[in-house]
């Protein structure tokens, strides 16, 4: 059987057909489903088999993945010759694993609190602060042009979502602002706008 994306447009899952595209990876389905969106449209997508209807979602036979950096990192292992994240003992294998998780660990739990205004101290110890994630990406790109240095990565795809999402969250950094209008201008960004939109039509 193929492996399925679940996905609905304009939402997380987005960067991930990106990515497929990015792979060339013809051979996984991507299946829309719907979620509940923040204006009261749209609803959990009862042929949504994610535990908690989110997406993304991807099946590959047996194996379930959820979690946008577990699934890009599924996702790059499984198509290497597209050479979109470094393999088990190539070099910056280990600096591609950090930025995923640390996008699923920092980067967007100190995003959401941002945006919705939340300080504490267990917060600041767990996270850290928005100028310290803001300075992570700022000395990567300060070396760049990208976050491993001189290859595009899935860990740009996933790092510089948010900032495509929500433009006015993107720091006054030259670097970071120049990462992120070269990551927008992919095509294959524009391919997955173009497909999202066609489809929420
Ligand atoms: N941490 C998850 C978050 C996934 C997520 O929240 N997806 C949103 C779409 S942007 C969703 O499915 N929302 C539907 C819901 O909350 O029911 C990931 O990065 O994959």
């Amino acid at each position: 059987m193929m492996p399925i994306l679940y996905h609905s447009p304009n939402s997380r899952s987005s960067a991930v057909v990106t990515l497929l595209d990015e792979l060339g990876a013809a051979d996984v389905e991507i299946r829309e489903v719907t979620i509940p969106r923040q204006d009261g449209s749209g609803s959990p997508d009862a042929a949504n088999p994610h535990p908690e209807k989110k997406v993304p979602y991807l099946i590959d036979d047996d194996e379930t993945v959820r979690e946008r950096g577990a699934i890009m990192l599924y996702l790059t292992d499984m198509y290497p010759q597209a050479g979109l994240g470094p393999l088990p003992g190539q070099p910056g294998r280990g600096a591609y694993l950090s930025w995923l998780s640390w996008y699923q660990g920092v980067m967007e739990p100190v995003m959401v609190m941002q945006f919705a205004g939340l300080s504490h101290p267990a917060l600041g110890a767990t996270f850290r602060d928005p100028a310290t994630m803001i300075a992570r990406l700022s000395e990567a790109l300060a070396r760049g042009p990208w976050l491993l240095g001189e290859a595009y990565s899935a860990a740009d795809l996933l790092c510089s979502s948010p900032f495509l999402w929500f433009p006015e969250s993107a720091p006054d950094d030259p670097a970071i602002r120049d990462w992120i209008e070269r990551c927008a201008a992919r095509p294959a960004v524009k391919r997955t706008a173009e497909r999202d939109a066609k489809v929420a039509a």
